[in-house]
């Protein structure tokens, strides 16, 4: 397996609005994000994903870029940007932007010109026609808005204010690349990849047979021509390191995108947990595991996450944010960090937040959920009725700011938060979490530790044991001659588990638990709520 600097990085993503706020204007800024780098070096991760900090009129929370190559006011200057990314580098640490080039604002010059008349010069910048087809866009009933200056549609896969920009226009793609490179100049780690499969669209739009399956958006013909230019003109030329948010993909087709010898991208996000899961299923979720270890291993490189801006808190969606608040924190922890992949931390997971459930709906600031709570009122459905089927998932639940301590408004800001505070910030908090040895913060840092110590946590072959069992995920990692058995119970029961003699009978060290004492006997071990344990088998 070939080794590389990233693979066996941590990452941890930083949504700044909602990290640490010093100007007390109630968002988290790039300063703060500065204050609190000793915290993430703490804690050991290496490598830090910034959400878009560019210009941006703010509909979708920065992913509507209205002029890439400057710093969003709220987030602070393009001197706190430099500073930032020194101070990064000053901690040996690595920082990735977040790449949002599959649409742009309105408000962006080129829309406004392209929107202004048909033989502008940039018309072909965004995608135009006279008859819209049936496609849903993620955020709205229809892919196409009708324009009055110019009475055409154009195309949009999320927000009406997000219209998509047209790839095939070589002028785009080198506007692109130009801007990419005054990032990379700047001296940044890499790119997260915002919807990149989507920047191929379906020649000549056909009508779909479903058109609430959106896949159609994703994976077109033309995809990997655009991503190898890229890469060639681009990517190739600087050590960096690259993922993709790539939804509707197999790992088939995954790893045309990541396959080693293909110059595209490092690695992926998948969605196949985070966009179909939405609650824990223990057989499908290590049905996909198996099926994307062995459609990518030794030939490109997965992510592992559960939970992101978009992704309600992992402890609530697929744990157990009461009484087993810190047990599953600390089990999903190991998942994490042991399966085969790279681990990212989304901000405030370290400490076990959870999500949140505000009263109304103008509590809510996430488009996708507005929109969503719009469409269905206006179709005559009730609002009670909708509001409460919108709460579970809404991408506010990850998006509210970072519980620092016990003073007001969770030591986030000293002005008005944007986005109200969870009330348990009392309970969970980071100064809290420091000051506890037992803390889920500190079982993160040993697990990061460990990988930094161990290759086998990066590079280590995976092989599912227990395959069947209902509540117990548990797996072999194995380098060398080194092997490490995983064993997790993913549920609130007391299980016992027949282990296979040749484990229970093998002299083991147990290198990390999140329990005190083990409860086991020849043959059986009982595991308690979320109890997780790595051993290396001797
Ligand atoms: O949020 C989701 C489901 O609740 C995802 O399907 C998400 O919309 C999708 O993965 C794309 O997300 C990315 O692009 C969007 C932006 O709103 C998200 O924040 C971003 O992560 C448009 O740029």
């Amino acid at each position: 397996m070939k080794k590389n600097w990233w693979k066996e990085s941590v990452v941890y993503q930083v949504y700044w609005r909602s990290f640490y706020d010093t100007d007390g204007d109630g968002y988290g800024d790039l300063e703060g994000v500065i204050q609190k780098l000793d915290y993430i070096q703490e804690l050991g991760a290496d490598v830090i994903w910034l959400n878009p900090c560019y210009e941006s009129p703010d509909v979708d929370n920065g992913y509507d870029i209205s002029d890439y190559r400057s710093i969003m006011s709220k987030a602070g200057t393009m001197e706190t940007f430099d500073r930032l990314l020194q101070e990064v580098h000053n901690r040996g640490m690595k920082l990735i932007m977040d790449l949002v080039v599959n649409h742009t604002s309105e408000q962006h010059p080129w829309f406004k010109e392209s929107r202004s008349s048909k033989d502008n010069p940039k018309r072909d910048y965004y995608i135009w026609r006279k008859v819209p087809n049936n496609w849903r866009s993620y955020f709205t009933p229809s892919v196409w808005e009708f324009d009055d200056q110019t009475e055409e549609y154009y195309f949009h896969s999320f927000a009406v204010e997000q219209p998509d920009l047209n790839w095939e226009n070589p002028m785009v793609r080198q506007e692109i690349y130009s801007f990419m490179r005054f990032w990379l100049d700047k001296g940044i780690d890499g790119f997260r990849m915002d919807v990149i499969n989507l920047l191929a669209k379906q020649a000549g739009f056909p009508d779909a047979e479903n058109p609430e399956d959106i896949s159609y958006l994703g994976n077109n013909p033309g995809i990997h021509e655009y991503l190898q230019e890229m890469h060639r003109e681009v990517l190739q030329h600087y050590d960096i390191f690259t993922v993709g948010e790539i939804p509707f993909v197999t790992p088939e087709d995954g790893l045309l995108y990541v396959g080693e010898n293909r110059r595209e991208l490092h690695t992926l996000f998948h969605f196949e947990v985070c966009d179909y899961m939405s609650h824990w299923d223990m057989q499908r979720y290590k049905e996909i595991q198996r099926r994307w270890y062995k459609g990518l291993w030794g030939k490109g490189w997965n992510s592992q996450f559960l939970n992101n801006h978009d992704h309600t808190r992992l402890v609530t969606r697929f744990g157990n944010d009461s009484a087993f608040r810190v047990e599953s924190a600390k089990c999903f922890a190991v998942l994490l960090h042991l399966l085969p992949g790279m681990p990212y931390i989304y901000q405030g997971e370290e400490i076990g937040m959870t999500g949140v459930r505000y009263k109304s709906i103008h509590e809510y600031h996430d488009i996708a959920m507005k929109n969503k709570y719009k469409e269905e009122v206006e179709k005559g459905r009730d609002r009670r009725e909708v509001f409460g089927s919108l709460v579970h998932l809404s991408r506010d639940n990850s998006r509210t700011p970072v519980q620092w301590d016990e003073s007001p408004n969770a030591g986030f800001t000293k002005g008005t938060p944007w986005i109200k505070v969870n009330p348990n910030y009392k309970e969970i908090n980071a100064a809290q979490a420091l000051a506890d040895p037992d803390s889920i913060f500190y079982f993160y840092k040993k697990l990061i530790q460990l990988r930094k110590e161990n290759q086998i946590m990066v590079y280590g072959d995976y092989q599912e044991v227990l395959k069947d069992h209902q509540q117990i995920y548990s797996f072999i990692r194995e380098l060398d001659h080194e092997r490490w058995l995983v064993v997790l119970n993913i549920s609130e029961l007391l299980v016992e588990v027949n282990v296979p003699e040749s484990f229970s009978i093998a002299r083991k060290e147990m290198l990390l638990t999140n329990y005190k004492n083990e409860v086991e006997s020849k043959g059986e071990w009982t595991l308690r709520p979320y109890e997780a344990r790595i051993y290396r088998l001797l």
